[in-house]
């Protein structure tokens, strides 16, 4: 008898000392340019070694598909978490091939980007329903009361999913935090470099908190389900 209760005793010790959860599904939201993917990468590099999850590039639309990583284990203090990153396509109100054609493209590919672009805006917000907590990544460095902005965040508002924004490029002069903060103050604000690795540690602490946020919204959803 006694050896099956020291096992357990054990384990329900261990899973005390270190929480894992398992499989948050996080996803990468906001305007093109604002560094989701480069964000994205940060995270698998620190935490996977080497692995990036899609290309970055300073020309708009780089990434027109969605991009997944999963199992990346992300620990702070002692607890640690699963996460499922899904990076996603930026989104627009407008997307025109000629703006592609300023960075020296071809005028056919120019249009084929800008055709799967347009793919890739209605693809993310598909996907926004599947999420258990979004990060919007913006340039700190651009205006934040946009359409595309506030079409997001009323979006994520309506299903109720947990929200992190955060200000991007803040190696960037013309970074603006606070500016942020003012355009969006029911949600937490983070600053950080993802280019440079600037202020991760914060960040990482910032997305603790929101899988917290996170999980309330989780149980209270289960328990809808069960009085259906
Ligand atoms: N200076 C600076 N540039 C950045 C930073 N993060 C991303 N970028 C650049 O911004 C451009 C767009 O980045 P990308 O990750 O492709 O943005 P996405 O469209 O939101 O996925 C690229 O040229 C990146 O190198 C940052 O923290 N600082
Ligand atoms: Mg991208």
């Amino acid at each position: 008898m006694s050896i099956l209760i020291i096992p357990n005793f054990f384990k329900r010790i261990f899973s005390n000392l270190f929480t894992i959860e398992k499989h948050i599904k996080l996803g990468f939201y906001g305007p093109p340019n604002g560094g989701k993917t480069t964000l994205a990468n940060r995270i698998t590099k620190d935490w996977l070694g080497g692995e990036e999850i899609g290309k970055v590039s300073k020309i708009p639309h780089e990434t027109r598909k969605i991009q997944i990583k999963e199992k990346v284990e992300i620990k702070h203090k002692s607890r640690s978490i699963i996460f499922k990153l899904v990076d996603t396509p930026g989104i627009a109100t407008k997307i025109d091939y000629e703006d592609f054609m300023k960075f020296g493209m071809k005028s056919k590919d120019a249009k084929r980007r800008a055709k799967e672009a347009t793919k890739g805006v209605i693809e993310s917000i598909k996907w926004l329903d599947d999420m258990d907590a979004v990060i919007i990544v913006l340039d700190s460095t651009q205006n934040p009361y946009t359409q595309v902005n506030i079409t997001i965040i009323g979006n994520l508002v309506a299903r109720k999913i947990p929200v992190l924004v955060v200000a991007n490029k803040t190696d960037k002069k013309k970074s603006n935090i606070k500016k942020i903060e003012a355009a969006f103050p029911e949600y937490e604000a983070v600053g950080i470099s993802a280019k440079y690795g600037k202020n991760m540690e914060e960040f990482y602490e910032s997305v603790f908190n929101l899988v917290r946020k996170s999980k309330r919204k989780r149980k209270k959803k289960k328990k809808r389900g069960r009085r259906k």
